[in-house]
């Protein structure tokens, strides 16, 4: 075993990958991003030692989230990229040591750990991975919280780039970071784990703010997927700054700009579709990209995960910015205050190569985030109640490689006509091209968009839940029928749970990182249930 990753669905036969990752990542890169977590957990005891000063509070928290955020799943494969975060996790943690005069002389090894020099890092790592913790049981709850604050991370980083921070976020980032390296009882663990719902729901709150007032509450929209006779560059990941910027600078170029995957809510919002230049979506979920990329011809910026190991045939226009990275792959540096990245490079290469072939030619609908459902309300409330839609099934989530999420395309295609599916995330893809109609003019797939936007469908089904004077969220005609595969989905589910939703359906596997008598817990606790196949699911959720 050279190195040990249980974060993801796709992990090795569902229990770890230990020689070279399933996504691609390889060992050297695992065991530095082992490292760099270690560091951050330093960071979080700096924090506690000096009583949680805001300014301690704002600068580590902010690296924190930054740093967790490269260790996500498909975000980053770049050693260097690691091996500089974990040289300046020791610099922002010893500046809060320094700053506040802390007795270093009872802080445990991860706030003391100080080595300059990268080539000795792979030695410590090997001792200060997952598998160091030996119980099975602290090691899955205390990875269950790592991995739901990974995913917060995500989304709070994010709302860092738009301007708006919460300190009650990063207070549990660096709280909860520091609670993995006490010994606790497993009620502590669990409260730890179920607070970091309610600090994702906090996040998600943060971000939904953040975009909505920078870009305005999206609105139905039909988003075009065939292609233009002009030159294009094609945006993937997360990151709608980084989109906007593209945008403003290809203004009057003759270069179209075109989404991919997660980036397709970008066409929602009022103050991004107004660009003439943004052309369209190009293709479906982040695993196509290896035949996507290459057909679209011209550049791709990837802004956050999902990266897939980058193929000949597009390595030489492909482009990494944020908190991506891919060795040997162009890096769009950060803005520096005040200003926008410099995209020129990608938009001059992108004057120089031919127009995307085109793969499809038809329409996505979406933009049915919090406010848009909120005026489609009364009509929604008056279907539910005259009939004419028996059920919600909520299929937010991730879309992975496997092929028994084939599952998901079958329960969307099996449910009957008078439901209603709600959506976010990148699991849209096996089911949003299908012809599914309209309940009286409601889609029956109503997108609200990225996966933090399953924040959107959080408050739609609270929302519900007050119309129909309900005290219980449960009570809802409502199912949740999730797709995971990355740890923003682990962030969502705890959020979902954090938010008293119980009974949820969790695919196509349940995580490796979840130990037997975890396991059992939420599945008492919560009714927490593996997908199994779409004939038997479709008939409990809807009950025919
Ligand atoms: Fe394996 Fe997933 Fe970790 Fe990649 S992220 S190494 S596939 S568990
Ligand atoms: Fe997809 Fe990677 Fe998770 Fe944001 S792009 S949902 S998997």
């Amino acid at each position: 075993m050279s190195m040990f990753c249980f974060q993801c669905q796709e992990t090795a036969k569902n229990q770890g990958c230990t020689l070279r990752g399933v996504c691609g990542k390889n060992d050297e890169t695992s065991n530095l991003m082992d490292l760099l977590i270690y560091l951050t957990k330093g960071i979080g005891i700096a924090v506690e030692a000096a009583g949680y000063p805001g300014d301690a509070v704002m600068e580590g928290g902010r690296f924190a989230t930054e740093a967790l955020f490269a260790t996500i799943t498909n975000a980053n494969f770049d050693p260097e990229k690691i091996r500089a975060l974990v040289l300046k996790s020791q610099e922002v943690r010893d500046a809060i040591i320094k700053r506040h005069k802390i007795d270093v002389a009872d802080l445990p090894d991860a706030a003391l750990y100080a080595e300059k020099n990268a080539d000795r890092f792979s030695e410590k790592s090997i001792s200060v991975g997952v598998l160091a913790q030996e119980n099975e049981d602290i090691r899955s709850l205390q990875q269950f919280l790592i991995f739901g604050i990974k995913g917060l991370s995500a989304y709070t980083h994010h709302a860092a780039m738009l301007g708006q921070e919460d300190e009650r976020v990063y207070r549990f980032v660096l709280e909860g970071l520091a609670s993995t390296l006490k010994t606790l009882s497993v009620d502590q663990m669990t409260a730890f784990v179920m607070h970091s719902g309610e600090c994702t729901v906090w996040a998600m709150e943060l971000l939904d703010r953040a975009n909505t007032s920078t870009y305005g509450n999206p609105v139905i929209t039909k988003v075009k997927t065939g292609v233009r006779a002009n030159p294009g560059i094609l945006v993937s990941g997360h990151d709608l700054l980084d989109l906007f910027e593209l945008l403003e600078q290809t203004k009057n170029t003759g270069v179209d700009v075109y989404t991919h995957s997660e980036m397709l809510p970008a066409h929602y919002y009022p103050e991004l579709k107004k660009y003439p230049n943004l052309a369209g979506n190009y293709g479906g979920s982040w695993w196509h990209q290896d035949k996507e990329f290459a057909s679209f011809n011209g550049p791709i910026l990837m802004t956050t995960n999902c990266i897939v190991p980058v193929k000949d045939s597009y390595r030489d226009r492909i482009f990494t910015t944020g908190m991506a990275g891919y060795p040997g792959v162009r890096h769009i540096p950060d803005r520096k205050a005040g200003g926008q990245k410099d995209f020129s490079e990608i938009i001059s290469l992108a004057m120089t190569c031919k127009p995307p072939e085109q793969i499809e030619d038809g329409e996505i609908t979406g933009g049915f985030a919090h406010h848009q459902v909120s005026l489609l309300a009364d009509a929604i409330k008056d279907a539910v109640t005259s009939g004419k839609i028996k059920r919600f099934i909520v299929m937010a989530g991730c879309d992975g490689r496997q092929k028994d999420r084939g599952y998901f395309t079958e329960v969307a295609e099996k449910l009957p006509h008078d439901t209603v599916i709600l959506t976010a995330g990148c699991a849209k893809y096996r089911y949003n091209k299908l012809p599914l109609g309209d309940i009286g003019g409601i889609p029956r797939v109503l997108d609200a968009g990225q996966c933090n936007d399953s924040y959107s469908l959080a408050r739609a089904a609270l929302m519900l839940k007050d119309a129909f004077g309900l005290d219980d969220v449960n009570k809802l005609p409502i199912s949740f029928d999730i797709a995971w595969y990355e740890q923003k989905a682990v962030a969502v589910l705890l959020a979902l749970l954090f938010l008293g939703f119980k009974n949820i359906r969790l695919g196509p596997t349940l995580p490796a990182f979840l130990s037997p008598a975890v396991r059992t817990t939420l599945v008492r606790l919560f009714g927490i249930r593996k997908t199994e196949n779409a004939d038997d699911d479709v008939k409990e959720m809807v009950g025919v």
